[in-house]
């Protein structure tokens, strides 16, 4: 009898000891971790579900933007497309692994979790139908070519017609890669818009003439992050009512530097003015400086401070954080935006909190609320 009620006592417990009670929370998670109620519901569309499936900017929907034309594919308005090129950097490499980065920075943006508490809007439920292209196929052993198929990317993905908007074609940011690759996208916009103003948020002016910067090596050497600029004037892309932005890095010769910076249609805005402008007096002087044309934004992640994106090619100490630049950049819509990228992202640098990635995630979602 005592074995009989041993055995009894010891089985229950071992049956109790294995059960697991969940509170009411299902198992099965709503795509952002909410249960609509308490009711498991098996039949949920896991893919909705962040983290899981594979990385996409803003779990945004991939489309195969680059299909020929006997493989018809998804419309879209404005792309997100990956330039994985770092063989034009005059400091750290490491770039070409900067729209991986992104991404990775960007997984826990989602569009039906965007609505912002500053400005009221969802960037990615407006007018747009915003999709990820994954990354242009560019040889990592030759830079000229690698540019080329680059020019031949964006040709491909923004001579598609757009899905639903005023625009004929559709529109393109580009996650970088060095700033070289900013290149390409200027020629691009130039095809579809003629020369536009640039507003360039930088650290360095990148207008070096390349007889100053790597020309002097070979010709392609000269084609670099820090020539682009000139080069694009160079093709007649730019408007002189171009600027850069937070420029604080120093320059070679200051007195033929900042004249052929202007010559290349370039007003400074410097990283100290903010202190004197505030962020209100600095995007009245960026929207006053285009206004009347079109605009292409391009943000090199080290216009931020180290402190705020030490994963970086040139990282420049004295920068902006990040909370001031997105508010100028959140300042910026209204404009005719035709086009922008942020770039110089090198993942291998950054810390464990992910601080760069997580920075250029946020830039990018704001660059698509400046495309109206
Ligand atoms: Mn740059």
């Amino acid at each position: 009898m005592l074995l009989y009620q041993f055995c009894f006592i010891a089985f229950t417990c071992v049956a109790f000891c294995r059960e697991v009670t969940f509170p009411p929370v299902s198992g099965v998670q709503h795509a952002l971790g909410y249960a609509p109620d308490s009711t498991p519901n098996l039949s949920l569309d896991l893919s909705t579900i962040l983290f899981s499936g594979l990385a996409t900017y803003a779990n945004l929907p991939y489309v195969h933007c680059l299909a020929g034309d006997d493989h018809p594919i998804e419309k879209y308005d404005i792309a997100i497309i990956g330039a994985p090129f770092d063989t034009g950097v005059t400091a750290r490499p490491g770039a070409r692994f900067g729209p991986g980065g992104i991404r990775q920075g960007s997984r826990r943006i989602a569009a039906q979790f965007s609505w912002s508490v500053y400005t009221g809007r969802n960037y990615f439920q407006e007018w747009a139908k915003v999709v990820d292209c994954g990354d242009a196929p560019l040889t990592v052993l030759d830079n000229t070519i690698a540019l080329k198929q680059l020019d031949k990317t964006h040709r491909v993905i923004s001579g598609r017609k757009a899905n639903a908007t005023d625009y004929a074609v559709p529109r393109i940011i580009t996650l970088g890669g060095d700033h070289t690759t900013t290149l390409s996208a200027l020629r691009s916009t130039y095809d579809h818009w003629g020369a536009v103003s640039v507003i360039h948020f930088d650290s360095h002016i990148d207008t070096w003439d390349p007889a100053v910067l790597g020309g002097g090596i070979s010709h392609y050497a000269g084609v670099n992050h820090g020539t682009f600029l000139h080069i694009a004037h160079e093709e007649g892309l730019l408007l002189n009512t171009s600027l850069h932005a937070g420029i604080r890095a120093p320059v070679s010769n200051p007195k033929y530097d900042l004249q052929h910076d202007r010559a290349c249609g370039f007003h400074i805005v410097r990283a100290r003015d903010l202190d004197k402008l505030g962020m209100q007096g600095i995007i009245e002087k960026l929207k006053h400086h285009v206004a009347g044309t079109k605009v292409y934004i391009s943000v090199d992640i080290d216009v931020l401070d180290p402190a705020f994106a030490p994963a970086t090619g040139t990282a420049e100490v004295g920068g902006w954080t990040t909370r001031e630049l997105l508010t100028i950049l959140d300042g910026l819509s209204g404009m005719e935006v035709i086009g922008a990228d942020v770039v110089e992202v090198a993942p291998i640098y950054d810390n464990p909190g992910e601080t760069t990635v997580l920075a250029a995630a946020e830039v990018c979602t704001i660059l698509t609320l400046t495309l109206p």
